[in-house]
């Protein structure tokens, strides 16, 4: 399935709204570094990405290391930034 990918404007306000997201160096995923006080808090959070990734079929690229967690976020289907990305982007923010 192709999914439209984010205009550079689309792009450009998402990343005004959502702290921390950088832009990927190839411009087809934002990325992120989670710290949290320790592994049970990183874990939770994982946790409540993974409930909203599962319900909404996107699923992050992540890595975590203790209280670290590495979060690329894009979609395969449109080989670059989605609507879907930026839904997730903006409900990330209310898992923290
Ligand atoms: N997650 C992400 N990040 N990008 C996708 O294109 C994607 C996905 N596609 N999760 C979904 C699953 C697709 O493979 C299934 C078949 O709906």
């Amino acid at each position: 399935m192709t999914i439209a990918r984010l205009t550079d404007a689309e792009t450009a306000t998402l990343l005004a709204e959502v702290p921390g997201w950088t832009l990927r160096a190839d411009g087809k995923a934002i990325i992120r570094t989670f710290t949290f006080a320790d592994f049970n808090a990183a874990f939770g959070f994982m946790t409540r990405v993974a409930l909203y990734a599962d319900k909404a079929d996107h699923h992050p690229e992540w890595f975590n290391v203790y209280n670290r967690v590495e979060m690329t976020l894009t979609t395969h289907d449109a080989d670059g930034l989605s609507a879907r990305d930026a839904a997730m982007a903006r409900a990330i923010e209310t898992y923290l």
